[in-house]
């Protein structure tokens, strides 16, 4: 690994695992995150949130609350009203099939989730603010609830909005009913799966949290937050304000991680906010875990009916999906909307003539539902994949031979699917075969057959299994912004609309920009995460930023450096396509003596003098935006063993290879790979937020949600191929969800396939011991 800075001569960077420049201070406690950040007068807010997971609200009693010595104010839904401020979280999507309200602030009359906020209460301190938020009165009528998608859509089920009387926030279609149905008829045989793909809870170290102030001479907010998205947070809180844009700043400082939902507007921020005008002091407001677990947005919540139209020969036909979606009490920003698209993935790295998927995205007694890392691609991904494998056993077909039967080749791109994405470019076969040969798959699998063929009629004690998972991802989307800012002494500022909160920007944009302006990165400061720097940005979500904010950085530093050359040239008394530059120097071709430095061209840019045409000033600021989306792919292998007494599973070998084009830092790529492998696998093996059938959220704490340490995950086993998109100029793709989505299918195809000898199909995740248990010895589930 090397720091980016050698030698006299400035290396290219890109490419190089350069050492991430942020951990530093990350790692010595000197990174400053909301809660650590202090103004004078700040007060706290603590929420009074909802015991009942559907409830009509008769009666708010605030009066012992606000009477309690310190407490400044105790705000119901009746102030915020008053006060004529919307306070209401809007719904970003029109597709939907009715028009349910938004989420509100505080709750009006009516709770529909568990931890939905109904009051607030602001004190002096947090403790004074508990206590007083524990004085807080509401007296419920409680009614009856359902936590279940499809529960939800059965007749007589409880109403949640009237808007939507079956419960059914949208329903959507992708690709053509009527050729999948054609290709079902044509096709020899037809597999198909039921499975769940679990509701899941972001488990970020840092809980969400803001610190807003007010100031009433300049009527401006500014409020700093745990934020994935500054300038998508300023937009919201705008409308739930009711004030325009600029008169709101939003920062993010460090933030200790967001995998989705720190991109979504929730309820803490705005009243924060709105309470931070009331008193005219900075209001502070942090989640505790189980608040966070109640209120924040969870993420996938999908139960899918799946069918493949499969050929004796193997080859795949066509594609069913029907999927029923949680989406929560409420809709928050786009995500009832999700469900509508999730299905343009389904077709993965395969030719499949004719897909057609049918969404129900639906409301349920539960917290609001979004994008979770991999937002939509790994619960796509993870039907056709576990079909692939349905499918392989059926014919007697090796589960990688069918893969590679139907494997789109490399010369397929651009290649449009029948659900509406345009790969652009890929080299499936490769990464597969990698795969398969950092786990010698031939000589593996024959080892594992030999085990079975040796066994009589006892369970044998352990069961082992190999499960492979291609897949496919969309990234990238949307415009972003970069500023490249060179100081009159020569050094750069650069800055970006997206928001690192652990995917190391501050070193790959220093890269990028050190790269084009062959400067040492040392010379190179990054921010992000302030609305004031950039004019407009969009945020980190959708594995998005190496391509937008990544490409938009480097098509600044051009403009920066192209006009540099205009200023050099002047100064050396020369034409500017005379010039050669290297290692941050200027020099006239053919006369060694005549150079002048970066530096001194910068200071000569903010002097007097300059040519005519240019004017004061070295700095650019770009708009980017690619010419499509960009397919990462990949594969990735589960070895397990299963002990048949106990249920308890082992993943012996754990292989991922990856391809997300050219690679800026593969060091942090790779990073970026062992943190979604862990998140998929914690999906696969631990993860599940589970509610009893009044709406109770019984996993609300880290004690009951079970996030994997350490000491549960294999080793990951990376490796990479290279194939460029042809969509953005620096050939990139994105990373940072690849291994939640590969993870689930790879674990539970290894998992079912050791389960064979026993006959079992199909286990849904989390993969508990006792669910293996209960499978292996036929016993019915307890759930
Ligand atoms: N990278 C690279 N070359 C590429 C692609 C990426 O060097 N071809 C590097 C990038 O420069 C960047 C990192 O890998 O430093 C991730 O880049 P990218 O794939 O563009 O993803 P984003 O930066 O947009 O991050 C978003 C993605 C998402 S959607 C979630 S959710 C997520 C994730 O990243 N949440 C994370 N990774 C996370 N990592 C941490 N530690 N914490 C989170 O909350």
């Amino acid at each position: 690994m090397t720091d980016g800075d050698s030698g006299d001569r400035v290396r290219k960077t890109a490419g190089e695992p350069v050492a991430r420049r942020e951990d530093e201070a990350l790692l010595t406690g000197r990174a400053e995150y909301t809660d650590d950040l202090d103004r004078p007068g700040t007060v706290h807010l603590v929420f009074v949130r909802s015991d009942h997971g559907h409830a009509r609200i008769e009666g708010i009693d605030t009066e012992a609350a606000a009477e309690l010595e310190g407490v400044l104010g105790a705000y119901t839904w009746a102030d915020l009203e008053a006060s004529e401020s919307p306070c209401v979280l809007s719904i970003s999507s029109s597709a939907l099939d009715c028009e349910p309200p938004g989420h509100p602030v505080l709750a009006r009359d009516r709770v529909r989730y568990q931890g939905q906020p109904i009051a607030a209460v602001v004190a002096e301190d947090r403790y004074i603010a508990r206590d007083a938020a524990e004085a807080v009165e509401i007296e419920y009528e409680p009614l009856e609830a359902v936590v279940d998608p499809v529960g939800a859509t059965d007749d007589g089920a409880p109403t949640i909005f009237e808007e939507a009387p079956d419960n059914v926030a949208l329903t959507a279609e992708l690709g053509d009913r009527g050729e999948t149905d054609r290709a079902f008829e044509a096709a020899d045989r037809v597999v198909d799966i039921e499975l769940v793909n679990n509701r899941l809870i972001s488990s970020a170290i840092e809980p969400r949290a803001a610190l807003a102030s007010y100031d009433p001479a300049e009527r401006r907010f500014t409020v700093e937050m745990t934020s994935q998205s500054p300038h998508g947070h300023r937009r919201d809180l705008s409308h739930t304000l009711g004030v325009p844009e600029r008169e709101l700043r939003v920062i993010a400082p460090r933030v200790g991680g967001g995998f989705g939902h720190k991109g979504h507007h929730h309820p803490g921020e705005a009243m924060a906010a709105w309470a931070a005008r009331e008193l005219e002091r900075p209001v502070k407001w942090v989640a505790t875990r189980s608040g966070n677990y109640l209120e924040g947005a969870h993420g996938r919540d999908h139960v899918t009916r799946g069918e493949l139209a499969v050929d004796d020969d193997g080859s795949l036909r066509g594609l069913r999906v029907e999927t029923h979606a949680g989406v929560g009490g409420y809709g928050l920003g786009g995500g009832p909307a999700m469900p509508g698209w999730y299905g343009r993935l389904l077709s993965s790295q395969y030719e499949i003539p004719a897909i057609h998927c049918e969404t129900r995205a639906v409301f349920t007694n539960t917290a609001p539902v979004h994008s979770y890392r991999g937002a939509g691609r790994p619960e796509a991904i993870y039907v056709t994949e576990r079909l692939v494998d349905v499918a392989a056993r059926e014919l007697g077909i090796d589960p990688v031979e069918l893969r590679r039967r139907n494997q789109l080749p490399s010369d397929a791109f651009p290649h449009e699917t029948p659900v509406g994405s345009e790969y652009d470019s890929g080299d499936y076969a490769r990464a597969l075969e990698a795969a398969l040969d950092a786990v010698s798959y031939d000589d593996l699998r024959a080892e594992i057959d030999a085990e079975r063929e040796g066994r009589d009629d006892e369970l044998p004690q352990t069961l082992r299994g190999v499960g492979v998972a291609n897949y496919v991802e969309s990234t990238g989307g949307g415009f972003e912004s970069g500023v490249v800012r060179v100081h009159p002494d020569g050094g750069v500022t650069v800055s970006a609309g997206t928001h690192s909160h652990g995917q190391g920007h501050g070193t790959t944009y220093a890269q990028l920009v050190a790269d084009v302006l062959e400067l040492p990165m040392a010379e190179i400061d990054v921010h992000e995460g302030d609305t004031d720097r950039v004019p407009k940005g969009t945020g980190t979500f959708g594995s998005r930023s190496t391509i937008t904010g990544g490409n938009a950085v480097v098509e600044s530093a051009e403009m920066v450096l192209e006009k540099a050359r205009r200023v050099a040239a002047h100064e050396l008394e020369a034409n500017p396509d005379e010039l050669a530059y290297e290692s941050g120097e200027f020099r006239l071709e053919g006369d060694a003596e005549r150079t002048i430095p970066f530096a001194d061209v910068a200071s000569a840019a903010y002097g007097r003098g300059l040519p005519d045409g240019v004017e004061p000033g070295l700095e650019a600021t770009t708009f980017y935006e690619p010419d499509g989306t960009a397919y990462t792919f990949g594969t990735h292998v589960a070895v397990v063993s299963i002990d048949s007494r106990t249920g308890e599973l082992e993943i012996e070998r754990y292989v991922a290879v990856d391809d997300c084009g050219e690679r800026i830092n593969p060091t942090i790529v790779e990073g970026q790979v062992h943190g979604g492998v862990a998140q998929g696998l914690g999906q696969a093996r631990y993860e599940e937020a589970v509610y009893d059938d009044d709406g109770t959220l019984l996993t609300d704490s880290l004690e009951t949600y079970a996030v994997p340490r350490a000491e549960d995950l294999p080793e990951i086993e990376t490796d990479a191929t290279v194939t460029p998109s042809p969509r953005n100029p620096l050939g990139v793709k994105g990373i940072g969800e690849a291994g939640t989505i590969a993870a689930p299918p790879a674990l539970v195809n290894a998992v079912v396939d050791a389960l064979e000898p026993v006959s079992v199909d199909h286990v849904d995740m989390p993969l508990t011991d006792e669910r293996l248990w209960r499978a292996i010895h036929g016993e019915p589930s307890t759930e």
